[in-house]
């Protein structure tokens, strides 16, 4: 197959890791990027030797012939960048949070739809190769059936010096990180009918919550706890790793600091060192997320190749991002939100 010509919008903190993995994947070229910002789009430019640059996207849509967007901007410009791909009939990946509001979020999958051109949502946690190993866990039956989950991200990393736009939204950790660890506990325990959750600020210089609690009720039958924090001083700083605790009706999952993995099941107890690679871009601590863009960049391609769903689709992306919704909604109430209320 002819290598996809791509374009990636927004040349910010985390599309860096973005490019450096489109280098590493078969079958598709970055030909162009995009920012408004002249610097970035120099900077980055010049780091990956791309030469055609456009600070405006609709110069980008206009000026090439593309396979795919990836969309890297903040969440306040996805919609307007995703419905113009689809005008252009452009396959587009667009960058977690989804969107400022689910309204927003439906409307982008219609356009899409409506077009007939594929999105992604490029929400990577559960390509990490450790939450993939738990995974794989589960669907060989080892455990039986799981009847409980806690999917937990406890830290106290300085988030805001890469990201300084963390410290200044009404929304912190649940819109950022949350929505990561909450869409781990559908890929792991699926979807999800209610939701019950508290929240807290402990840092006072920043503006919205860093801590979040969330006792959820699956389909399946199956209960989860989702538990995050950027307030969680340890002895050693975790981040940014996913312990993951999965009872079953056979056994247990236990996936650790360190990226030590326990199963106990139907054969006995065995330990993994399920620790992502270190590949030669990356570096600790981030090398667990840097990892899991490849994974989910090579999935997009293998999509698009085979003209299937990608996992995250936009469609599946608006159950994640509805648990974000209702997750607010019912920290302000205090109540239990059901999710069909939402979707
Ligand atoms: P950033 O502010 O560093 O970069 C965003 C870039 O987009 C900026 O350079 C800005 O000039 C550019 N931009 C914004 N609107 C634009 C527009 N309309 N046209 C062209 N350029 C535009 O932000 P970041 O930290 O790189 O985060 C980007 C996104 O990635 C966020 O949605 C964030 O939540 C997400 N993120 C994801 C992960 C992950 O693991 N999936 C990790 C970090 C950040
Ligand atoms: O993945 C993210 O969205 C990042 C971080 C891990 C730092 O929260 O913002």
């Amino acid at each position: 197959m002819a290598e996809l010509r791509g374009a990636l919008i927004g040349c910010g903190f985390f599309a860096v890791n973005q490019l450096h993995a489109w280098r590493d994947i078969a079958g598709a070229t970055i030909v162009a990027i995009c920012d408004r910002d002249p610097d970035r789009l120099r900077i980055v430019g010049d780091q990956f030797g791309i030469a055609r640059r456009y600070t405006d996207a609709m110069a980008l849509f206009a000026g090439e012939s593309l396979d795919f967007v990836d969309i890297a901007t903040t969440a306040p410009s996805h919609r307007p960048l995703v419905e113009m791909a689809a005008q252009h009939r452009v396959p587009a990946i667009c960058q977690k949070p989804f969107a400022p509001t689910l309204a927003d979020a439906k409307a982008m999958v219609k356009a899409c739809t409506d077009a007939g051109v594929p999105l992604m949502v490029h929400e990577n946690f559960r390509w990490q190769s450790p939450i993939q190993a738990a995974r794989a866990v589960l669907d060989s039956n080892e455990i039986g059936t799981p009847f409980f989950g806690r999917i937990s991200f406890r830290s106290a990393y300085d988030v805001f010096s890469g990201q300084p736009y963390l410290a200044t939204g009404k929304r912190f950790i649940i819109e950022d990180l949350g929505i990561h660890i909450l869409d781990i506990a559908r890929f792991l325990l699926g979807d999800v009918s209610t939701i019950t959750t508290r929240t807290a600020r402990i840092n006072p210089a920043i503006a919205g919550e860093d801590v979040a609690s969330m006792l959820m009720d699956h389909a399946s039958g199956a209960t989860s706890v989702v538990d995050c924090s950027y307030a969680t001083k340890l002895a050693v700083e975790p981040f940014p790793e996913t312990m993951i605790e999965i009872d079953g009706t056979d056994g247990t999952i236990r996936l650790v600091q360190g990226y030590q993995l326990t199963v106990t099941g139907k054969s006995g107890t065995r330990v993994t060192d399920v620790s992502p690679p270190l590949l030669p871009w990356t570096s600790r601590p981030w090398h667990n997320i840097q990892e899991s863009v490849v994974a989910i960049q090579q999935h997009w391609v293998d999509c698009l190749a085979k003209r299937t769903e990608p996992a995250t689709s936009g469609a599946d992306n608006l159950k994640t991002f509805a648990l974000v919704e209702a997750a607010y909604a019912g920290a302000a109430s205090r109540e239990p939100v059901q999710l069909d209320t939402l979707l």
